[in-house]
């Protein structure tokens, strides 16, 4: 029997054997996905406190519940291991490993490139290889087939080949791994067929599309427009703020359109793991084809600048208190890169924090979700408790993450100047409170609404 029905005749059956490389917040809720579909499961992973933490039914991914870790070891179906010579014995593998940027902002695809080189290493007729990692175009081709095709496999009748994105969007409720529609690109028919046949028994619903490519292209066209989208809306607002017009009411209002619009809001700047990170992928890859996405590097440097425009804003505020930012006791409301999140990845709360620190502020940090993190020296920054009386005595406090918990009545009527970058204060009408993208009053004219 030829690989493509032997491997075919194993997915329909679930007797295949399943690896997922990288268990992070795409690669363990995807391999706990595999494990209640039937399938055996080997997930690898480099990290030995998660493997460690795995085996002993413990989730380190806030998605993943420990009961559901715990099940799964139940099965018996499920295997964690740092040891990639499992490979040997695997008919599919799902890759799910990190695509930062390096230094210089340029993609970093080493570790898709790692794991390849284990694949080479362990590599078994038949394999079905799938990339999940967003990427640029052509990453599969070049990376994947080219590497193992020299090892004499050809793509499509020794091994298999496909690319299809992740959607995980850490923290949501309804759209989760089952539910997302997962696109899949082959790069031959066959990988396309075998591909879907397997994610069709993991997910709700598969898109196929044409190539690797155009599924490799549709996940950086995602992410792109909402880069491009946030940092329109970024432009707006201080468009707005000159004009002395309040962006937050023209979006609202404009939102009441019902076709031909999507809301976007203004905000400290970007953080998180896809929309900093992949415009940046299809940009570099761009300009090898000559051509300069003025888009995503416009957008790009909006988004950057938003940490300045805050803190211009909050000295523009301290100005109407006779006060500077030099020796003013600042406090940030929110660390994490989006609401009800501990993940500070990319936030611009960090850069804040920095920019607000080399002003010569005293700038402390307030998140109950994300208890510390290392500044830019290599020192350990801790959030300060939850204390009303102790919160009175900052010159301005700067609301730069709009968790739900927040008690935001209790914090506008401290008094204390407020600084809002996510309109998180919407109809608590305090004088203390000043929005971006919205008119900051000059000290004249603070005076006579004071008066
Ligand atoms: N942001 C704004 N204004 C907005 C929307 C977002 O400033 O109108 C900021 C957020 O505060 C955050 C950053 O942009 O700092 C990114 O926010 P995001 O809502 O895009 O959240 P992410 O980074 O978790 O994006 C993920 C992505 N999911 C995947 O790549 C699989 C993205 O495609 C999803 O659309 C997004 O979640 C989502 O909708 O929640």
């Amino acid at each position: 029997m030829d690989r493509y029905r032997e491997l075919k005749q194993k997915i329909q059956q679930k007797t295949a054997k399943i690896g997922v490389v990288g268990l992070g917040y795409v690669g363990l809720p995807l391999t706990m996905e595999v494990v209640k579909s039937g399938y055996t499961v080997v997930g690898i992973d480099l990290d030995f406190d998660k493997i460690e933490k795995l085996k002993a039914g413990i989730s380190y991914i806030q998605d993943v519940a420990d009961q559901v870790v715990q099940e799964c070891n139940a099965t018996n179906r499920f295997l964690p291991t740092r040891d990639y010579r499992v490979i040997e014995e695997l008919d599919a593998l799902l890759i799910c490993v990190p695509t930062p940027l390096n230094e210089n902002q340029d993609p970093d695809t080493s570790y898709i490139t790692a794991v390849v080189q284990q694949i080479k290493r362990y590599m078994k007729q038949g394999l079905l290889i799938s990339l999940e990692s967003t990427t640029y175009p052509g990453t599969t081709e070049e990376l994947i087939q080219r590497e193992i095709e020299k090892l004499g496999y050809q793509v499509g009748t020794d091994f298999f080949l496909c690319y299809s994105p992740e959607r995980v969007d850490p923290g949501n409720r309804s759209f989760t791994t089952y539910n997302t529609p997962k696109i899949i690109g082959g790069t031959t028919e066959k990988c396309l067929e075998l591909g879907s046949l397997l994610y069709g028994n993991l997910v709700q619903t598969v898109i196929p599309v044409s190539s690797p490519k155009v599924a490799e292209m549709a996940k950086l066209l995602e992410n792109t427009f909402r880069s491009v989208n946030i940092a329109f809306v970024n432009e707006m607002a201080l468009l707005c703020d000159k004009m002395g017009i309040d962006i937050w009411e023209v979006i609202k209002s404009a939102a009441t359109k019902p076709f031909g619009f999507m809301p976007f809001y203004p905000g400290p700047g970007i953080g998180g793991h896809c929309i900093p990170l992949d415009p940046m992928y299809l940009s570099w890859k761009a300009k090898g084809f000559r051509f300069r996405s003025q888009f995503i590097e416009i957008a790009q440097s909006i988004n950057v600048s938003m940490p300045d425009y805050v803190l211009n804003t909050t000295a523009r505020v301290l100005n109407i208190y006779a006060k500077s930012i030099n020796n003013s006791k600042i406090l940030l409301l929110g660390m994490a890169y989006k609401p009800d999140i501990d993940d500070l990845r990319e936030s611009p709360g960090l850069e804040l924090y920095e920019l607000f620190k080399r002003s010569g502020a005293v700038v402390d940090y307030y998140d109950p979700y994300a208890q510390s993190f290392v500044n830019k020296q290599g020192h350990v920054v801790r959030s300060i408790s939850y204390d009303v009386e102790k919160m009175k005595r900052y010159d301005c406090m700067v609301l730069i993450t709009n968790h739900r918990c927040f008690n935001y009545r209790e914090l506008a009527e401290l008094g204390v100047a407020i600084v809002d970058t996510r309109n998180a204060f919407d109809g608590i009408k305090c004088p203390n409170i000043y929005k971006i993208g919205s008119p900051i009053p000059t000290p004249e004219v603070k005076e006579s609404q004071l008066a």
